[in-house]
């Protein structure tokens, strides 16, 4: 079997010339006066001319060999930055470095000088990103489809604490890694009626947009292969209105395409409440619509029978944000194909796959039938057959519909309309099938299966933590970036002190650059030999930051009850966003910026304590915290998180859990076991059981020792002198409506939190538990996740042959 292109290697020479070539040519600037902006493109550019090649002869061999192809449907790509990565897969960041200094830039500075692409919220996105990189890695012949949002993820900034939100901004510059491709657009239709001639139904829409593609090849490790990532962008299918123009109607005759480009004007920032809000549905739809055209046009121009599309086409829907596709290819097989209903619905039910994120019943998409039926009036008719037909075909007992109260279920037309169905950790993927979808799963027991979540390591090791990565090379030779278990390698190192030693200087100098960068951001000195306890993610009140910051006010109320003791010195490290409409996530975020100020400044404390929060987290501010952690806060109520990935990073970086049993930190535990985990709280079935009791965060706060002092101090405005009421309304719901039951899991994480101190004083043992982490995180890579999802749901093969 012939395989793509594999990387050439680049000598410094050849790629000075080409970045000279791209500043003078593409950028028309001449060297003695080009900005760091000019550099960082003709670099980029330059760069991109080395992916070109891989991703043609990718796209040749997929085509010669009419290969099966996958389509990743995401409403989300949290890509962050591509230049640095691109680089590495590419195995030129030695030779970029060499290069830029000899132009007198630092590559570095030029890197950072590029804006994240935060075409997404969180965990979902940033999935859908990693794997992307782990198909171009295995050569899983694949699109990613998405949107191509004018505005990714707002800017957060704290004014007195609180958080503010700034557009976002990413496209204001050139986007050197996009290929506009204008000539494959199609007609996205919405709204109108539906009419019957000859028997058939007519679907007359009354407004129309155009989805025009742009494409960004995305380069698998040592450039082997390379997909596409194709996002769509909005345009009006009118013309311009020069009549109107020349007339001076300005406003008016720019109308249709301001109207039309809203579609792809901003990412939805919740990342949990579905809001039922029609722009959002049209942007699933336009998203959804666009892909399935294209799909079929490529499938057209080799074949001719649609039966045969599973053979060729798998087509994954990233939660239910796409799950239109369903209702759109039976629409597109049949209305606009010929085929019948049956032959339309079982050829897209052949296609199709539904990836479960979140079982937060307030997560679950229910579309209003009035809203549905208005902006789709087709798919609604073709919601209701295939919800009668599923209904007669399986004769269910007790039938949970797809349209149900006036409303369709976004997750059962999902999972009816899928061939697979799955979760995204071992523990996920039970509650999916036990309390999502009970019935469901009774009427088709194999189709829910467990794909557990990966990161990839190209990126969140390679490229952001090179100490570590030098030092594994040392110790046991390449290999390990395309094949993680190989980090098993390490564990008979994982014995022998002199190893440790270089573990830890490794870690170290990771937490030195890390302290600077606080100092400069955050005006905060922090001392490198103090812990550093790290928790990212959104915030969101099942995430539990409140459980962290609360446990922090009763540390430092310990400290200044005793102040000559001696207390292991501790950074806490906040990083996250809220949504913008999330009142109680956003009373967090100001809680957690009240309380570090009070700390910080507290002469009496010193380096024993501090609180640092940084604005603004996203996935290069990850790059940069999660190789310096020592500590991985993943505390979750049991139950709530699906998976989580950055516990995922964190074990890869060598930074022990403290966490829950909940999502994939059931699976690190077990792959990392007890010894190097700090395991603390109720179990999902606990905690289920404790909220039967009304009374059970007073019981808990009452039976705490520390609770009370803690909740006491803040309600009585110890960290808001000036309005001591701030937090009246908060500390009430931890008192009497702890749904997340934050106090009766406070005194069992006080207590991991001990245990983390005394582990931590003892260094040889904290050492050998963090290298151990590392060692046994092989199995966390989305290389892994990817093969499975290869073998399990899409039916492909790598066409690498690996
Ligand atoms: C419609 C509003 C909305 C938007 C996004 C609802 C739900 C979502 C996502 C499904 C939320 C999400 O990002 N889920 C996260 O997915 C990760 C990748 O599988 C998991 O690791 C996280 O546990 C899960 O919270």
């Amino acid at each position: 079997m012939e395989a793509a292109l594999t990387q050439a290697t680049i000598t410094p020479t050849q790629l000075k010339a080409d970045v000279l070539r791209h500043l003078t040519f593409t950028l028309g600037k001449d060297a003695a006066n080009a900005s760091p902006y000019d550099w960082r493109m003709a670099l980029s550019f330059a760069v991109r001319d080395r992916i070109v090649e891989p991703w043609f002869a990718s796209t040749r061999q997929t085509w010669a060999q009419d290969r099966k192809r996958v389509h990743y449907l995401s409403m989300e790509f949290l890509i962050g930055r591509i230049l640095e990565d691109a680089t590495v897969n590419l195995g030129l960041r030695e030779v970029a470095e060499e290069v830029m200094a000899g132009f007198g830039q630092d590559f570095h500075g030029l890197v950072e000088g590029e804006p994240d692409a935060a075409l997404g919220n969180g965990g979902l996105g940033r999935l859908a990103a990693c794997f992307m990189e782990s198909m171009a890695t295995v050569g899983c012949p694949a699109y990613g489809y998405g949107i191509r949002y004018e505005h990714g993820l707002f800017k957060q900034s704290f004014q007195g604490g609180q958080q503010a939100e700034m557009p976002e901004d990413w496209l204001s510059m050139t986007n050197p890694w996009e290929f506009a491709r204008p000539e494959s657009a199609y007609v996205i239709p919405f709204k109108g009626e539906v009419k019957t001639e000859a028997g058939r139904e007519v679907w007359l829409p009354s407004e129309t947009v155009l989805a025009s593609a742009y494409d960004t090849p995305v380069i698998g490790w040592q450039g082997k292969w390379a997909n596409t990532l194709r996002l769509w962008a909005a345009k009006s299918t009118q013309q311009f209105d020069l009549e109107r123009f020349n007339r001076g109607d300005y406003a008016a005759a720019a109308e249709p395409e301001a109207l039309a480009r809203t579609l792809s004007r901003v990412l939805y920032p919740d990342d949990t409440t579905y809001q039922g809000k029609e722009l959002r549905l049209k942007q699933e739809f336009f998203l959804t619509s666009a892909a399935l055209q294209d799909i079929l046009r490529r499938f057209k121009t080799v074949h001719s029978n649609l039966l045969d599309l599973p053979k060729y086409v798998a087509i994954q829907m990233n939660d239910t944000h796409p799950a239109i596709a369903g209702p759109e290819l039976i629409r597109l097989l049949s209305d606009e194909n010929g085929l019948s209903f049956q032959d339309a619905l079982e050829t897209a039910r052949g296609c199709l796959g539904y990836t479960n994120h979140t079982l937060l019943p307030e997560a679950l998409e229910r579309w209003a039938t009035f809203t549905f039926g208005t902006t789709l009036p087709r798919h609604m008719q073709i919601v209701e057959r295939i919800d009668s037909w599923h209904r007669s075909a399986y004769h269910p007992p007790h039938y949970i519909g797809i349209v149900k109260h006036h409303e369709v279920r976004m997750g059962e037309l999902a999972f009816v309309m899928a061939h697979k169905v799955n979760g995204v950790s071992a523990l996920h993927s039970d509650l999916v099938k036990k309390n999502l979808f009970p019935e469901l799963n009774a009427l088709h027991p194999d189709r829910i299966c467990n794909q557990t979540n990966g990161v990839t390591p190209r990126r969140w090791l390679k490229m952001s933590n090179r100490p570590l990565s030098a030092l594994i090379t040392k110790t046991i030779g390449e290999g390990w970036e395309a094949d993680l278990d190989l980090l098993r390698g390490l564990e008979p190192h994982c014995e022998k002190p002199a190893f440790l030693a270089e573990f830890d200087a490794a870690k170290r100098a990771n937490k030195v650059a890390l302290a600077d960068w606080i100092n400069t951001e955050c005006g905060v000195t922090v001392s490198p030999d103090a812990l550093f306890d790290v928790q990212i993610k959104r915030i969101h009140e099942y995430k539990r930051q409140l459980l962290n910051i609360l446990q922090t006010v009763a540390h430092y109320q310990r400290i200044k009850a005793d102040p000559s003791a001696d207390y292991v010195p501790r950074v806490k490290i906040f990083g996250g966003k809220s949504a913008p409409g999330y009142a109680v996530a956003k009373e967090i975020i100001h809680l957690i910026n009240d309380v570090a100020r009070v700390i910080n400044n507290d002469p009496e404390v010193g380096d024993r304590l501090k609180v640092i929060y940084p604005a603004n987290y996203n996935v290069s501010m990850a790059e940069r915290l999660i190789p310096a952690a020592d500590l991985s806060e993943q505390i979750s109520t049991a139950g709530k998180e699906a998976s989580g990935t950055g516990n995922m990073k964190f074990m890869i970086n060598g930074a022990p859990t403290i966490g829950t049993l909940d999502g994939a930190n059931v699976e690190i535990l077990q792959e990392v076991g007890a010894d190097n985990f700090f395991l603390f709280g109720m179990t999902t079935a606990e905690a289920m059981k404790r909220r039967e009791d009304p009374e059970q965060s007073r019981k808990a706060i009452e039976a705490s020792a520390a609770l009370p002092g803690v909740l006491q101090a803040i309600a009585e405005g110890a960290f808001s002198p000036e309005q001591p009421d701030r937090y009246h309304g908060l500390v009430h719901r931890v008192w009497h409506h702890d749904y997340f039951l934050v106090a009766a899991d406070f005194d069992a994480y006080d207590a991991a939190q001990a245990e983390v101190d005394k582990a931590y004083a003892d260094r040889p043992r904290w050492v050998k538990m963090a290298a151990l982490n590392t060692a046994r995180s092989g199995f966390f890579s989305s290389d892994r996740t990817i093969r499975s999802y290869m073998k399990d749901i899409w039916s492909i093969e790598s066409a690498l042959g690996v």
